[in-house]
């Protein structure tokens, strides 16, 4: 028997929020993450065990994820900020001043922030599944920018997209970079890609950045780098899992594999078990067998026809597109 351990408590969901308050009472971050443990525990029981990527971004998984984005042999944070320093000029003649900026998975928000200048919102809203990021982004950018008016979500948007009515409804861009949208596979992408244009508005617009389907040989080089930071990133999941669970997983008996599937096009991350092994956690266990793996992330590569193809059954209209000179990202504005 495993030992029982105390595990957090957490509301299955709720809002640090009472009735109406004055705004500077109000809160700047805003909690609505769902429980975390059934969706594991089921996930580790599965036939093919899986662990969900949103658990990557412990507050350690979210900095590994920073140092990830800095190696040189991961191209797409720095590909997507040179097409966004071109395009951005003709990005914010097309939104104007004074949207609503909202950011789907914000991290530390420098993204974001780095479009600031051109674009000028009124209103910035960056949501995260990693709260701890989050709240320290933002505190930092109010001293920055006080003229935005500025609001954390710690929120998983992949089940819902709750924006409270303190976010303006007029005039949103949606901001969606660093090919995060690749971490669904198809139908959900176009399940989140459509609830995305149904929080658009009727005069809203998405700003998405996606990766490009590319050689294999420099896809899977920048899921497995020379330094060892993505796998390191892959298995400290399993230290978030343990905090989450009480599981009971030692990182010393697991492998980080990446590898790119063509016909899939996508980059799959796995932890391979180095031996046979059982992990347990309060209330469940799992053998594994040794090189049985846990899939921990798709990371999905576009080509541009499909891409627009897939935004347009999302129900935006018109897409333009930037890409750099190796087409190897690309940026697409949507709207309505
Ligand atoms: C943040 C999901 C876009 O898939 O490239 C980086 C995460 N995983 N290295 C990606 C990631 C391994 C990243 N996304």
């Amino acid at each position: 028997m495993p030992t029982p351990v105390k595990l957090p408590s957490r509301p299955s969901a709720r809002w640090r929020q009472g009735g109406p308050a004055p705004l500077h009472a109000l809160p700047q971050l805003i909690d609505t993450r769902p429980d975390a443990r059934g969706e594991i525990a089921a996930g580790l029981l599965a036939e093919s065990a899986a662990i969900a990527p949103k658990y990557l971004y412990d507050a350690l998984g979210s900095r590994l994820f920073e140092a990830i984005t800095e190696l040189p042999e991961y191209y797409l944070t720095r590909t997507e900020a040179s097409i966004l320093a071109r395009s951005i000029p003709e990005i914010a003649a097309t939104v104007g001043r004074g949207c609503t900026l909202i950011d789907l998975g914000a991290g530390n928000c420098e993204k974001a922030a780095s479009l600031f200048g051109t674009l000028r919102p009124a209103q910035y809203v960056a949501v995260d599944i990693a709260e701890d990021m989050l709240g320290h982004a933002i505190n930092g950018l109010r001293q920055s920018w006080p003229g935005i008016e500025m609001l954390g979500l710690a929120q998983d948007f992949s089940s819902e997209l709750t924006l409270p009515p303190r976010v303006r409804a007029q005039r949103r861009l949606l901001f969606y970079p660093g090919s995060s949208i690749g971490n669904f596979v198809p139908g959900d992408a176009l399940r989140l890609l459509t609830l995305i244009r149904s929080r658009c508005g009727n005069d809203g617009k998405l700003l998405i950045g996606v990766d490009l389907v590319k050689d294999a040989a420099v896809l899977e080089a920048a899921y497995d780098d020379a330094l060892g930071v993505t796998a390191a990133f892959n298995l400290n999941v399993l230290n978030h899992v343990n905090r989450l669970l009480g599981a009971d997983f030692a990182v010393a008996d697991w492998i980080h594999r990446a590898l790119f599937d063509r016909s899939l096009r996508r980059i799959e991350m796995h932890l391979e078990a180095r031996r046979d092994l059982v992990v347990t956690w309060p209330g469940g266990q799992r053998e594994f067998r040794g090189s049985e793996r846990i899939h921990t992330e798709n990371s999905y590569k576009f080509d541009l026809p499909d891409l627009a193809a897939l935004l347009k059954r999302a129900g935006f209209e018109r897409v333009s597109t930037w890409t750099d000179d190796r087409r190897w990202f690309a940026v697409c504005l949507a709207s309505a």
